[in-house]
């Protein structure tokens, strides 16, 4: 058992997202603290805390997100955007279910904090 977060009530549609993309695979929704103009995340479904805990039996549905969050971008009309996975609290994770940000709508800079 993984431990509970609020990604999973929002999969569960015990809270509300703004929801961009869904499939049996994957939910996408914006990020309640948008970082750029466009800040949307992209979870699956299955229940995994972080990429440390993603194995090789993991390989389609990681592929998957990328490919999701590539399609988001595209539909929200970017040509420039930026993909994050924070892994573990001290490189930024807040929310301990596996999510990619995609992040864009501005000029980004590198590197992060
Ligand atoms: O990113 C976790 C992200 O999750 C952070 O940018 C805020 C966002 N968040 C937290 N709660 C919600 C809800 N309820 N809706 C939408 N977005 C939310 P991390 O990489 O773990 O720091």
């Amino acid at each position: 058992m993984t431990e509970e977060t609020i990604f999973h009530r929002i999969l569960r549609g015990e809270i509300p997202c703004d929801e961009v993309y869904s499939d049996s695979l994957c939910l996408a929704f914006r990020d309640i603290q948008p970082a750029a103009p466009v800040h949307i995340l992209v979870i699956p479904r299955k229940s995994l805390p972080s990429l440390m805990e993603a194995q090789k039996e993991d390989s389609n549905l990681l592929g998957h997100l990328l490919l999701v969050a590539k399609k988001v971008a595209i539909k929200e009309g970017l040509s420039n955007w930026r993909t994050v996975i924070n892994t573990g609290a001290e490189a930024g994770q807040t929310v301990f279910h596996l999510h990619i940000h995609v992040i864009g709508g501005r000029t980004l800079t590198w590197p992060p904090g």
